[in-house]
């Protein structure tokens, strides 16, 4: 993503070639992912082109843009349409972006398997049709599919995000607890809650807070559905998604609970508030300035220098910038930007 919110001039050939891409993820094999992966870097370079393609000599100028892309590119521009979408769409490939949907299938991978085995819906799925074997969380995925693939009003999700906001403080005061996720970029997918506590006091979220959080909102009907337990409740960081609703009338929505330490909380705003492809425009900033943004295993503690120890050759990180966002930004050396003018 770049720093402005205005539509890109070649806004209709992103939007088809990301159309078309979506249509090679939901195929097997090495040569479609590798196409996924080759669509992505000719998206971006699109993005970032200044002006309105005006010819296939043009647009091959773009790097990343081959022969192929470059036809592709000039057809939609001069046609308003690919017909290649139409072509690439098959019954197979509509049928496998349906199964990857479901919350539990990571890749093409168990889809393709689902549809190789005769299943064509949902309910050819569910009652596992060719001996198809469903893990729990793939059961509640398919079970809710409808709801938890809608996006919902951020009403919504503010007046769920409320009742758990107030349950945590009712549990500790001192708990900081943030809706970030796409909520905060002023649309709103699913439920992303970060947790962490101040540690002023000497204290911690650490120990029972946040499963007595899980409890209470189970207990409230808030929480329908577990879907990724974490390892530890008792940990200091830690990752949940399950499934919530507002009330009783109202559809399941996905939630997620992120819970990092306190002096990483800058970098966890940073990472949970997205969208994923400016977060990753950051990673890429910072590697090329010989900074790392430091994960710990997913959740992101903050910027890190590179440098290896001469004695022992081992990676040691000297931890720049972690508790702010504007920090973190500044040492990357990348303009401030409002949360919701972080998308692609
Ligand atoms: N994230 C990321 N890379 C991923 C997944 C997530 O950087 N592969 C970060 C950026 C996201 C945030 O985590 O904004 C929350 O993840 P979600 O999957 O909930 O994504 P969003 O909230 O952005 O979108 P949605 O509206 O679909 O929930
Ligand atoms: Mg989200
Ligand atoms: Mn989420």
């Amino acid at each position: 993503g770049g720093n402005s919110t205005a539509l890109c001039p070649n806004q209709d050939a992103v939007d088809k070639l990301r159309e078309l891409q979506g249509l090679h993820r939901a195929k097997p094999g090495a040569e479609n992912s590798w196409r996924v992966f080759s669509y992505d870097k000719s998206i971006q370079a699109l993005l970032n082109y200044p002006t309105r393609i005006k010819s296939y000599a043009e647009a091959r100028t773009i790097r990343g843009v081959g022969e192929k892309t470059a036809s592709k590119i000039m057809e939609i521009i001069s046609t308003g349409n690919l017909k290649w979408i139409g072509h690439e769409n098959t019954e197979d490939v509509k049928v496998n972006k349906l199964f990857q949907g479901v919350f539990g299938v990571a890749g093409v991978k168990t889809a393709y398997m689902w549809y190789s085995a005769g299943a064509r819906t949902l309910e050819d799925v569910l009652s596992g049709k060719g001996g198809i074997k469903l893990t729990a969380q793939q059961e509640i995925g398919i079970r809710y599919y409808d709801d938890i693939n809608e996006r919902m009003p951020r009403s919504e999700a503010t007046a769920i995000f409320e009742q758990i906001k107030r349950i945590a403080i009712m549990i500790d005061p001192k708990l900081f607890v943030e809706c970030m996720g796409s909520y905060r970029r002023r649309t709103c997918g699913d439920i992303d809650v970060i947790i962490t506590r101040s540690v002023e006091d000497g204290k911690t979220h650490a120990g029972r807070y946040l499963y007595k959080l899980w409890q209470a909102c189970h207990a409230q009907g808030i929480i329908t559905d577990d879907l990724v337990m974490p390892d530890d409740w008792n940990d200091l960081e830690l990752i949940y998604r399950g499934l919530c609703r507002k009330d009783r009338q109202s559809k399941r929505r996905r939630i997620d609970f992120l819970s990092v330490p306190w002096k990483a909380r800058g970098a966890a705003l940073l990472y949970y508030t997205g969208d994923d492809i400016f977060n990753r425009s950051l990673r890429l900033k910072a590697k090329k300035n010989g900074m790392t943004l430091n994960q710990c295993g997913k959740i992101l503690w903050g910027v890190v220098r590179d440098l290896k120890d001469p004695m022992s050759l081992l990676f040691v990180g000297q931890l720049l910038a972690s508790e702010t966002e504007r920090e973190i930004l500044e040492i990357l050396g990348v303009p401030w930007q409002e949360p919701h003018e972080r998308v692609r």
